[in-house]
């Protein structure tokens, strides 16, 4: 099966519907973890929802539900999400299931064992209205001089019963872990705000509250519930069957990725290795923090009336156009933009215009003109410079760049092989060899349909549900899909064998429009 590779995404705060960031970074993961399988590795995938905590306990609150049915009703509406974007996931793990209370509790009597647990004191600024504490920093003046939260509310100065995790324990071997590890947090201007970060000292961090009750308990102390990250970051085990001797635990941890967005870095990086280190586990091999998706720049919100539906995103200008626009058009790792607009304009020049009109133009060609029937054939200098190129940028440029996710470098590379087909096609004008010489015709087209044989592979693991069409049409075995088939080609010397022709073709990549007031 090849070597494990472990992906995870964040688990997503099911306290309202997913928008387009939960999207991002599922269909990303989705990516990743599919071009790993086509590399040959065996893959899992996990992503799932986070549902403990204040967030959680205040809106169950304010719609009259109880944090149950609330997690319930919503943590679908993820499920949805990965279902219409095509994300493939192994697991989904919601933070509710028993079995994550159990992991959860487990690596907390494992910090508590190796004495990096105790019992203290936490005060602070707390407004009973958001049961929330605030830092003296984030307060605002009221009447009379009176202080208030950001949010207009009361806060008195409240001391609680608190367990303590000991961070500050940790500094040095944090600093050593991504010394150690250059790769540990990508990309590298997280990695340098982190390393600031805990250079400046490490305070102890309060992980359990008394105030609500929506979470896990803390094992022995039945008035605490465990500080909502705590548990959610270890979903990452839970996910594996940990505490259990499982053999999805031996195989595939410590994971490869964290995917997560930039805003919990923090988390991923700092908290997560120490919890990890104090539990005497492994720590993962990377954490990476993308970037944050904007709608024409701005950030969506309710009160802009900019949100996003990804679902009805992807019914609207298909589930390809869509992963294939956010892959290609933003750096990953930076922030980036989105419009209909630019999807459209993207998505028709690349997609649509470059690609999906080189297969169908080359497919019908060979159906009308060869009966749909491949042959051996011999090729000329200018065939040979084809497919060596277009190989070489499939099997070499494109997997160097999405190895590395660089996805929109990789695309970038993979549009260069399309265009060179283009060119090819319109010097060879197979439409005029046809009367004049319809052996060379013959070649022409064959080195094409080996080329975008390669292409589709390539690009499969961004547009997966156009490129499965596409190597129908051309009648790849399921087992040929994978990068390292670019490298053999016995399939299509029995296909000749056979005789079996390809079938009329039908465009995979439709031209995509703006409704009138858009445009
Ligand atoms: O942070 N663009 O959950 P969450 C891109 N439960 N990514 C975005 C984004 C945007 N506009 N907005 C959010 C949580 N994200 C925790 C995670 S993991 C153990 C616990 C990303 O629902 C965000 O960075 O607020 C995070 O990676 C993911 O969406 C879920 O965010």
């Amino acid at each position: 099966m090849g070597e494990p590779y472990y992906i995870t995404t964040a688990i997503s705060y099911p306290n309202g519907k997913p928008h387009i960031g939960h999207a991002y970074e599922a269909i990303a993961a989705d990516v990743i973890a599919r071009f790993h399988k086509a590399m040959g590795r065996d893959v899992r995938l996990q992503t799932g929802t986070d549902e403990h905590g204040l967030k959680m306990a205040q809106k169950a609150r304010d719609l009259d539900l109880t944090p149950a049915q609330l997690s319930d009703q919503m943590s679908q509406h993820f499920i949805d999400m990965c279902a219409a974007l095509n994300v493939n996931y192994d697991v989904f793990l919601r933070t509710t299931e028993p079995r994550h209370h159990t992991a959860s509790q487990e690596i907390w009597k494992r910090m508590e064992a190796n004495g990096d647990l105790y019992l203290d004191r936490y005060e602070g600024w707390y407004s009973v209205r958001d049961e929330a504490y605030y830092d003296e920093s984030e307060l605002v003046e009221g009447e009379g001089g009176s202080k208030l939260s950001p949010q207009g509310t009361p806060v008195e100065w409240t001391v609680e019963e608190s367990w303590f995790f000991r961070l500050s324990k940790y500094e040095d071997k944090l600093l050593a872990l991504y010394t150690d590890n250059p790769d540990f947090i990508r990309p590298e201007a997280r990695r340098n705000e982190m390393i600031a970060f805990v250079s400046q000292g490490l305070r102890d961090l309060s992980v359990s509250r008394t105030s609500f009750d929506w979470g896990v308990k803390v094992p022995g102390s039945d008035n605490h519930v465990m500080y909502v990250w705590v548990d959610a970051l270890t979903n990452y085990l839970t996910g594996l069957g940990w505490p259990e001797e499982t053999d999805a635990f031996a195989k595939y941890w410590p994971a490869n990725l964290h995917l997560i967005g930039k805003d919990i870095v923090r988390f991923h990086t700092i908290y997560w290795p120490a919890f990890l280190m104090s539990a005497n586990l492994p720590v993962p091999h990377q954490v990476f923090g993308h970037g944050f998706l904007l709608n024409r720049g701005q950030k969506e919100s309710k009160s802009l009336g900019n949100v996003t539906d990804p679902i009805a995103l992807a019914e609207r200008f298909g589930v390809d156009a869509v992963r294939y626009f956010f892959m290609r058009e933003v750096a990953f790792g930076q922030d980036g933009s989105w419009s209909p607009e630019a999807i459209v304009t993207r998505c028709n020049a690349e997609l649509a215009n470059s690609y999906g009109n080189l297969v169908q133009r080359v497919l019908s060609m060979i159906f009308k003109n060869m009966d749909g029937k491949l042959d051996t054939f011999s090729s000329t200098e200018a065939d040979d410079v084809l497919t060596g190129f277009v190989r070489d940028a499939c099997s070499v440029e494109v997997t160097r760049e999405f190895a590395a996710l660089n996805f929109s470098a990789g695309i970038d590379a993979w549009m260069r092989a399309v265009f060179a087909c283009n060119a090819y096609i319109d010097e060879q004008a197979p439409w005029t060899l046809r009367k004049t010489d319809p052996e060379r015709m013959r070649a022409v087209l064959l080195t094409l349909f080996m080329a975008i044989r390669d292409l589709t592979i390539a690009i499969a693991p961004i547009v997966p549900t156009a490129a499965g069409k596409v190597l129908d049409q051309l009648g790849i075995p399921v087992g040929e899909r994978g990068y390292g088939a670019l490298h053999h080609a016995g399939w299509y010397m029995e296909r000749v064998a056979t005789g079996e022709a390809l079938a009329q073709p039908v465009g995979a990549f439709p031209r995509l429009e703006l409704p009138a007031e858009e445009s």
